[in-house]
């Protein structure tokens, strides 16, 4: 697809595919830290060199968090923040094959939120309710955020890859607190699951997708395990509607910034 035409089809659908995004040079590299963040070989490091934390902000698996025979790495849900904490994870979120894509499709001015890594382990990796992750970032408006999902493997139905209502990212639904290590999200007889589309991915691909975008991904009971980085990009011309104390802050990489905006 041509850039013009990848906008229109992330316009219409609210997500986009890019097959072969990293360099596979780059993407060895950038597992190879990820397997050191999970194994507890990384402690993180703050972009003038210091060493703010123990340990990168962790999420564990509730079902297997307290299992002593099990490894780490298959304890672990979700890590946050790692761009802020890492400098190896600030050269990912700010590299020029993403950025680039995230040019096209949110225009020209970029700030940086945040990154997450989804890990799903093999066996334990539990899943994620229907939601559209601006439904979690409510203090900003317009509700209009790019996430780069980037698969550190390779993502598939069987373990756990994401899946997307396309054409969802016009409208912010109200959410809801439920049960489940992510409380909040929309019930299914919300939404039309008839047109639900599983997204696969090589590794080294991604996808992105609108912060409006319903998706969620199911646990992971196969034997592999299944890695998503996520960056998370706004126009710098989103403002706030109520405080967001968000302690690394908004961070410009490409562009300019407004008066009175992020
Ligand atoms: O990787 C997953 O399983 C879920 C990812 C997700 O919810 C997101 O990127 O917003």
């Amino acid at each position: 697809m041509t850039p013009s035409q990848q906008k229109q089809f992330f316009d219409e659908n609210g997500y986009l595919v890019v097959k072969d995004l990293l360099d596979p040079d780059d993407l060895v590299e950038l597992r190879s830290m990820a397997d050191k963040v999970l194994d507890g070989e990384l402690r993180p490091e703050g972009r003038d060199g210091t060493s703010p934390r123990e340990d990168f902000m962790i999420q564990w698996e509730p079902g297997v968090k307290d299992e002593p025979c099990l490894p780490r790495r298959q304890k672990i849900r979700v890590v946050f923040h790692l761009c802020h904490t890492h400098p190896s994870f600030w050269k990912h979120a700010t590299r020029s094959e993403i950025l680039d894509v995230v040019e096209n499709l949110l225009g020209p001015d970029i700030k940086l939120y945040t990154d997450q890594m989804f890990v799903k382990p093999a066996r334990h990796g539990s899943e994620v309710p229907f939601h559209q992750d601006s439904g979690y970032w409510t203090p900003l408006d317009p509700p209009n955020l790019l996430s780069c999902w980037l698969a550190l493997d390779e993502a598939t139905v069987e373990n756990g890859c994401v899946h997307v209502l396309p054409g969802t990212h016009k409208q912010l639904l109200p959410h809801h607190a439920f049960e489940g290590p992510q409380s909040w999200g929309l019930l299914p007889h919300e939404l039309d699951t008839s047109v639900e589309v599983p997204v696969e991915l090589p590794a080294r691909g991604a996808m992105f997708h609108h912060s409006c975008l319903v998706h969620r991904s199911f646990a992971n009971r196969s034997g592999r395990g299944r890695r998503g980085l996520v960056s998370i990009y706004l126009p710098s011309t989103l403002r706030f509607v109520r405080p967001w104390n968000f302690e690394y802050g908004w961070k410009l990489l490409r562009g300019k910034e407004f008066p009175g905006c992020v």
